[in-house]
């Protein structure tokens, strides 16, 4: 009889294993009726595919207020080399600022708007605090790719996220089309755990965020779940909204074309989903990527 200590144990030898998914997708409770909660049959595209978007969610003037806050972050956290600023490989652009709910006032505000919370609060069943933010910039010509991988795989042995209770929302900062690297997402990925192969390197944050190597599915396990799901891209306008589940496996190619293509996420985790050890032993990594100290249950605007 074999005792499985984690029932998502990853990264522990160097095989890897699908697992059936635990838990609900969408937990009940008295958060389903929010203003902006998703209707029934939303509810249900979201349970089957692990994400759902929402176009023209936020109008153009604001957006457009929000990528110059992005893009004004990046120059500034990226001259005064705040950890929170993360460089592409190998370059000196930014790829991405976290923790930019506590950088800017302006995504502050945002992460307590109905529109975004009331549908966290339903996905989850429970009031929620960010785990964490931050803004993927991919600049034109020079963006590179993220590759194909789980948030909760990394968020559970890295950060000690013990279930699959929280959703990632991205906001769509610019257009995402076929040629400026858009979001990619595996439908139906949700339900199955990749199990992945390799030993987690130390402060893996440093490299993984530039360029992530550990921590994500292998080429079978990987065709296992496209052969199923298929894949979709998050194609849309700017103001756009997709909220996904932590464990929709996702990824986006390089930004070779000239237009960029910059996205903004919350990642909302429930109160009664938060952090304990990370596993195998590792350190736990850092405020900014992983909020452990009493983040604040969120007052909706
Ligand atoms: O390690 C993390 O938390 C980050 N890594 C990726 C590739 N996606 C989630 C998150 O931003
Ligand atoms: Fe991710």
């Amino acid at each position: 009889m074999v005792l499985v200590s984690d029932i998502y144990q990853s990264r522990s030898d160097n095989e890897a294993a699908i697992i059936l998914r635990q838990g609900p997708v969408v937990y009940p409770g008295p958060h389903a009726r929010g203003e902006f909660a998703l209707s029934e049959h939303q509810l249900r595209s979201y349970r089957k595919n692990g994400f759902i978007q929402l176009r023209g969610l936020l109008q153009q003037n604001e957006t457009e207020e929000l990528l110059r806050e992005a893009r004004q972050l990046a120059l500034t956290s990226g001259q005064r080399g705040l950890p929170e600023a993360v460089l592409e490989p190998g370059g000196d652009e930014v790829r991405s600022v976290f923790r930019v709910h506590g950088l800017s006032r302006v995504f502050e505000r945002l992460m307590r708007d109905g529109r975004l919370l009331d549908v966290a609060r339903q996905i989850l069943g429970s009031e929620v605090y960010i785990h964490q933010s931050r803004v993927n910039l991919k600049p034109g010509f020079s963006g590179r790719e993220f590759y194909w991988h789980s948030d909760f795989e990394t968020w559970h042995i890295e950060d000690g996220m013990p279930r699959m209770r929280a959703v990632s929302c991205v906001v769509l900062l610019t257009e995402n089309n076929e040629f400026n690297g858009p979001l990619m997402l595996v439908p139906g990925s949700h339900m199955h755990y990749i199990s992945c192969i390799g030993q987690t390197p130390e402060d893996h944050y440093k490299q993984s965020l530039r360029k992530q190597e550990y921590g994500v599915p292998d080429p079978t396990s990987l065709g296992f779940l496209v052969q199923r799901g298929g894949l979709q891209s998050t194609k849309g306008p700017a103001g756009s909204v997709v909220f996904f589940d932590c464990n929709t496996m996702h990824g986006s190619n390089s930004n070779i074309s000239p237009f960029p293509r910059a996205n903004l996420f919350f990642v909302y985790n429930s109160v009664d989903n938060r952090l304990g050890n990370p596993r195998g032993g590792l350190q736990p990594r850092p405020e900014f990527i992983a909020a452990r100290e009493s983040a604040p249950v969120l007052q909706r605007l």
